[in-house]
């Protein structure tokens, strides 16, 4: 059997099956990834700068305009033929549960029904004190306030900021927890692009492997889970997950 094949073989045996997905995945859908250098005006700015606290502190205006970039790419781009092959992995395998690091919304708006955010969202903003619990959520469009960044409609002291966490923010507690109990009963998770340098996201496939899951990788290049990997498949998520279903259907 081809790696493609026994692959496929294993996804398609899946009973308790997660996958844990990064910026690749939404990279053939022209997002640029965290380690691809963003283009024009914001090639300049390292991502890892700007995604912090402190730099909202330091800088509002410019943190808010470059989630203001980042959504205006999200909004003009399309999910790709990988996000629309994990909806029909649902309808083949008795569970799928989808991890995401992505702040896209790719995933729900496809229409996978499990999906749990660990970073947030970028079409979410909040107010940056949650001055009524949190997150205080703010619906932007219905702001008068044209001042990047708005402050909160709620008690006009805060900034609004894109409901995402940040580097140096916790993350949600909920989402966290459940990302973790559906790692540890995976009897499969399938990676896919991500470095694998972000934790503790980065953790959940050796949580996974360590509870006795098969891991699988679908990346180009190999990342800090390949060494867990039992196969990584060398493309582009968008290639390879509409063959690997396509496998998994001829043999059902
Ligand atoms: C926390 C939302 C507790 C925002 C994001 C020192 C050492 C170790 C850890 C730390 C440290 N100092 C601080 C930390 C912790 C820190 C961390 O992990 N830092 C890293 C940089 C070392 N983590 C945190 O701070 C987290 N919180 O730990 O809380 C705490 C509290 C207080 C103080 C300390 C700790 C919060 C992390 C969440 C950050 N927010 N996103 C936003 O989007 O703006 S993370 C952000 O970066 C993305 O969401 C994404 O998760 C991450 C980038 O990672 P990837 O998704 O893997 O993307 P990347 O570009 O790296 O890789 C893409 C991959 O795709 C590549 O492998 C490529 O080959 C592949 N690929 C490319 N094309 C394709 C493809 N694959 C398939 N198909 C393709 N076509």
């Amino acid at each position: 059997m081809s790696d493609l094949q026994t692959f496929a073989a294993i996804v398609g045996g899946a009973k308790r099956f997660v996958v844990l997905t990064g910026a690749g995945m939404s990279q053939e859908s022209g997002i640029p990834t965290f380690r691809d250098a963003m283009d024009g005006l914001w090639a300049q700015y390292d991502p890892m700068e700007l995604a912090t606290p402190s730099a909202f502190l330091r800088d509002p205006k410019l943190v808010w305009e470059w989630y203001e970039y980042r959504r205006g790419l999200v909004n003009t781009a399309k999910p790709n033929a990988g996000h629309y092959a994990l909806v029909e992995l649902e309808a083949l395998l008795p569970q799928v549960t989808i991890v995401t690091q992505n702040v896209d919304g790719f995933h729900q708006l496809v229409g996978s029904r499990d999906v749990i955010c660990l970073h947030g969202n970028i079409q979410q903003h909040k107010c940056a004190g949650d001055c009524k619990g949190d997150p205080t959520l703010v619906d932007i469009s219905q702001l008068t306030d044209e001042a990047s960044p708005p402050r909160c409609p709620y008690c006009q002291q805060h900034y609004v900021r894109p409901n995402v966490v940040w580097f140096n923010e916790t993350l949600p507690v909920a989402e966290l927890e459940r990302a973790h109990d559906v790692s540890l009963q995976a009897d499969v998770m399938l990676v896919i692009g991500t470095s694998g340098v972000v934790v503790p996201a980065a953790q959940l496939p050796f949580l996974a492997y360590r509870g006795g899951a098969t891991i699988l990788e679908i990346n180009p290049n190999r990342s800090n889970i390949s060494e867990i990997a039992r196969l990584r498949l060398a493309g582009g998520s968008a290639e390879m997950l509409p063959e690997v279903v396509k496998l998994i259907r001829e043999n059902t």
